[in-house]
């Protein structure tokens, strides 16, 4: 049975993490995934605090389990939304898009654990003198906002450079990926995109679909010239968004073009002008299917590679 440091600390059977995706993991999802020995995550992306916190509520009534609120630090509501997860007493607060420094003190009074989302060795080591309980260490790979380095050059030189747990992030979907990640140092994983097409998740069956059909090279790095590099599923909307930084038009246009294309997607199915963030592994999504059978998928294809790597050691 795979168990490591993070299952003890987070309470939970399995070392897998569910992104915080905002209008993708809902609570529906993240309770799924915490009753299937995971742990579901809440995404609040710029949701505003009432829906946040009807949010963890029914969180509540769906799992009696631990789960955790991701908290995207953009949003003009982090003060509320912080504010509530201290009320509530989230179990695991995870960061993404900034610094969460500030915040550290507060969460850890109401007994949150705090693992922040880094892109960089430097922000790693930074907040862990801040006092983070664990880092989760984000490729490019990965869907919506990225950083500069792969999750295979990133994670091991975030593992060296820190004490506290590390989890990999970005490019994972199945079993050999996180026997991969184990391999590289971290102690879990949190996967995206595959749950995107969990039966459990609330997404338009329009990007469902969108999803399964992709291939490789379908997902593209758009909004560079913005500061806020995005990965998405290529589609009209990327292609614009292209053509227009390809013109160098002003940040700020395309920001505005960017308004409320997330939810257009995820919520109203409009995958043409919509915005898909989705990773890398997106072609690995092959089909619609529970959360506890993603999970048991995982968890018993990475026991196999790591049973069967042994054989590759011979002789001295
Ligand atoms: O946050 C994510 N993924 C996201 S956030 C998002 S919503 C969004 N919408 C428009 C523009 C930007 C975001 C969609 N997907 N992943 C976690 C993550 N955080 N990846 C990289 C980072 C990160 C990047 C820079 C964390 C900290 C950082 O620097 C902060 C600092 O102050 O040094």
């Amino acid at each position: 049975m795979l168990k490591t440091r993070l299952c003890e600390m987070l309470g939970i059977k399995y070392p897998i993490l569910q992104g915080g995706m905002a209008w993708v993991s809902t609570a529906e999802l993240a309770a799924a995934v915490s009753n299937a020995g995971g742990l579901g995550i809440i995404g609040t992306g710029q949701a505003l605090p009432d829906w946040v916190s009807r949010q963890v509520r029914r969180a509540r009534e769906l799992t009696d389990k631990p789960f955790g609120v991701n908290v995207m630090l953009l949003s003009p509501h982090v003060e509320e939304i912080m504010q509530i997860i201290i009320e509530e007493k989230v179990a695991v607060v995870t960061t993404g898009a900034g610094n969460p420094g500030k915040y550290i003190p507060a969460l850890h009074a109401a007994g949150c654990r705090v693992f922040p989302v880094v892109s960089s060795v430097a922000l790693a080591r930074r907040l862990e003198r801040a006092g983070v309980d664990g880092i989760i260490a984000e490729g490019l790979e990965s869907g919506g906002h990225v950083g500069e380095l792969t999750t295979m050059a990133l994670v091991p030189q975030v593992v060296d450079a820190v004490r506290v747990p590390v989890v990999a992030a970005g490019g994972i979907a199945d079993g050999r990926g996180l026997a991969a990640a184990l391999a590289l140092g971290a102690c879990g994983v949190q996967m995206g995109t595959r749950f995107m097409c969990a039966s459990e998740c609330t997404i338009h069956d329009n990007v469902k679909q969108m999803l399964i059909k992709a291939r490789d090279r379908d997902t593209v790095v758009t909004g560079r010239s913005t500061g806020h590099p995005v990965r998405v599923l290529q589609n009209k909307l990327s292609r614009l968004f292209e053509e227009m930084e390809s013109r160098c038009v002003p940040p700020a246009e395309l920001e505005k073009l960017g308004v409320g294309r997330l939810r257009a997607a995820m919520q109203d199915g409009d995958v043409e002008m919509g915005s898909v963030m989705a990773g890398q592994i997106c072609a690995m999504v092959s089909r619609v299917q529970p959360v506890a059978e993603i999970i048991q998928e995982v968890v018993t294809g990475a026991e196999q590679v790591l049973k069967n790597n042994w054989t590759l050691v011979v002789g001295e």
